[in-house]
């Protein structure tokens, strides 16, 4: 058996990491590969205008009662447009649907091509990439689904359902429900309010321990795609690279069949065949490796090859063959005392934290967004961002994989503040979320680190066990990334940290301390700094530092609220942060990418002002001098070729 050669803590055996990839194959019945057409695979998008009605009764319990999913939504009482993905929060005028709790209804009536019924050989799947929060689905009045969770795919086989009654067509109803509870994730908890003299009868507000819009609906595309009766089910890859060989360690499953051929082939971007092997498992040799870099550290970044699986299998009426073709880059990680490795290189999180967020859509995904958005990214000579905090789209994972941008996936562990959100049920729940994020994201290039919270309240007591049990269960399900989760508690005090292979601090000097004062940034920095390395001796990211600008706000001396300010306080951390790369220091995240919407609040100017862009994407002062580090810092690596330096290649 061959032995990879993972350096550092996450060196493993090809032995063990056959164990950990069927791990993975074990978890759950759905498929968690990214849908895509292939030779054997058909898929048809239901994105664009979906039937919509908001259950206001009291309980808003009349859907159920009612059974609005058995007949038409228009029959059952009034229905308005709404369009998919996009949250329903902004669409309307009505205020009380922006801040609606509890259940709102979708329905869409579809064409399935009769092909696809007819066709006794075909699987036929319907998958909602991402809805907000609790989300049940029926398909001509069938119920086929349930998930806990906005923020991760979920799908069911619907073949069953249309063939038992062909002429029926397809009526595909979702209902949503964005209650959150002290146990879900991210948590919140409902307040009623009882007092006639103040409030009106049945009066209710939902509060969240967390800084953004809880925006709801269905974010991402909602599909249909097919896929032979015996097909891929899932892939696992795991890659490193000795002198200029790569690896390609994979493990295929397969569903709808106990025996099954496997083919392997493994293209280059010019097509051509570089490596192949035929079973469920196997290592793939690559001569001539081209690794995979992130942007700026490489001339050459984000080289993906494309993995082609081709299983066959027959049964005594037909042979099945179905094909999938994973995108795969070639790269190590590894973290040490002091650096975070790409490729056995120090790397430096040169970068920002984003949220899915924008006027009209919400968190709906956008593609004209998404790409102005990397875009932005590159002009700023950002190499990387965090997926605070919460999983952002697949779509933009893939783009991250492509353009060589590195990524911290974050799952929606954000506002745990609440003694009562340390129990069983919502560590349990926490797990099983981890599951899925690794289960959909473990492929991608781009993705070098697991965040398994935010700012959680990790110096309680129960924090210990909750975060020594999800990180050891995160590392189990996935042995190459390290694995953290973001403070701000007390470095002598956080329970969790003890259990990270990098620290990542969040810290506002200046402004929610010592408002004002961005002079005391140095000394409180360094001291942050030292405290935290004095006693881990991890390396450490600074993931967030930032202050609010309203754009367009400007005073000389620099006052809070104005671009100044802003900019003065980020030339303050960056000035701690060049002293502390050349220790310890491996990474600076700024908070925030761009402005973003946030519940009401007296703190809050419509929204989080944060953004060194503005939520329309326009750049505020503090965009231009980021922008000056960043390339700056990225030049001084010494990699580049004059041509890619700012800024020639602007
Ligand atoms: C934080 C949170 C982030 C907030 C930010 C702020 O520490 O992690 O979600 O938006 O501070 O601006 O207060």
């Amino acid at each position: 058996m061959a032995t990879l050669v993972l350096h550092g803590v996450f060196r493993v055996q090809v032995r063990d990491l056959v164990r950990v990839l069927v791990w993975f194959l074990v978890l759950d019945a759905v498929s968690p590969l990214f849908p895509r057409e292939s030779g054997s695979r058909e898929l048809k998008e239901l994105n664009g205008i979906w039937t919509f009605r908001a259950d206001r009764s009291p309980n808003r319990n009349q859907g159920f009662e009612d059974g609005w999913f058995r007949r038409r939504l228009a029959e059952t009482g009034p229905v308005i447009e709404m369009p998919v993905p996009a949250s329903y929060n902004d669409i309307t005028q009505d205020s009380t649907l922006r801040d609606f709790i509890g259940w709102v209804w979708y329905e869409r009536e579809v064409l399935v091509p009769a092909r696809w019924v007819q066709d006794q050989g075909l699987r036929l799947v319907l998958r909602v990439g991402s809805a907000h929060y609790y989300s049940m689905v029926w398909v001509n009045g069938v119920k086929v689904m349930e998930h806990e969770g906005g923020h991760l795919p979920f799908e069911a086989e619907i073949g069953t359902v249309l063939r038992k009654d062909p002429g029926s067509g397809c009526r595909i109803t979702i209902a949503v429900n964005n209650t959150l509870t002290l146990q879900t994730l991210p948590p919140g908890v409902i307040m009623h309010f009882n007092d006639p003299t103040r409030y009106p009868e049945g009066y209710f507000v939902q509060n969240i321990y967390f800084d953004f819009f809880n925006y709801a609906g269905i974010h991402r595309p909602v599909l249909l795609y097919t896929t032979p009766r015996v097909y891929v089910d899932d892939i696992t890859v795991v890659t490193d690279f000795s002198d200029n060989t790569g690896f390609v360690s994979y493990v295929v499953s397969v569903g709808g069949a106990s025996t099954s051929t496997v083919k392997v082939t493994l293209m280059d971007k010019d097509g051509q065949c570089v490596a192949s092997s035929t079973g469920l498992t196997g290592v793939l040799k690559v001569v001539d490796v081209n690794l995979w870099w992130p942007y700026l550290m490489h001339q050459n970044p984000g080289y993906l090859y494309s993995m082609e699986v081709r299983v066959t299998a027959s049964d005594e009426k037909s042979t099945y063959e179905d094909v999938y073709t994973l995108p795969v880059g070639i790269r190590t990680v590894n973290v040490t005392k002091s650096r975070f490795l790409i490729n056995n290189k120090p790397f430096f999180f040169n970068g920002v934290n984003k949220h899915e967020d924008a006027d009209i859509r919400g968190k709906g995904l956008d593609w004209p967004l998404m790409v102005k958005d990397f875009n932005l990214l590159k002009w700023l000579g950002a190499n990387s961002f965090r997926t605070s905090h919460y999983p952002y789209a697949e779509e933009i994972l893939q783009m991250s994989d492509r353009h060589g941008i590195v990524v911290i996936d974050e799952c929606p562990g954000v506002g745990i503040k609440d003694i009562r959100s340390f129990g069983n049920a919502s560590l349990s729940h926490h797990l099983s979320v981890m599951d899925e994020l690794v289960r959909r994201d473990k492929n991608h290039p781009s993705v070098v680190m697991w965040s398994v919270a935010n700012e959680p309240a990790a110096e309680m007591p129960p924090a210990d066990f909750y975060f020594k049990t999800l990180i050891k269960h995160t590392k189990d399900l996935d042995q190459t990334r390290p694995v953290t989760f973001i403070t701000d508690s007390n470095y002598a005090r956080d329970k969790g940290a003890p259990y990270v292979d990098v620290i990542c601090v969040n810290s506002y000097f200046s402004w929610y301390h010592d408002p004002g004062h961005p002079e005391v940034i140095p000394i409180q920095l360094n001291t942050q700094f030292e405290n935290w390395y004095g006693k881990y001796q991890k390396p450490i990211i600074q993931s967030e530092y930032g202050a609010d600008a309203v754009a367009g706000l400007h005073s000389d001396p620099p006052v809070m609220f104005t671009e100044e300010y802003q900019t003065a306080v980020l030339r303050r951390y960056h000035g701690v942060f060049d002293q502390k790369r050349k220790e310890y220091v491996v990474g600076e995240l700024i908070w925030n990418f761009a402005d973003f919407m946030t519940a009401q609040g007296i703190t809050r100017v419509v929204g989080n002002k944060k953004g060194i862009f503005t939520r329309q994407r326009q750049p505020k002062a503090a965009a231009f001098t980021l922008r000056e580090r960043y390339w700056s810092l990225a030049n001084q690596t010494g990699m580049l070729p004059p041509w890619t330096r700012y800024p020639c290649s602007l």
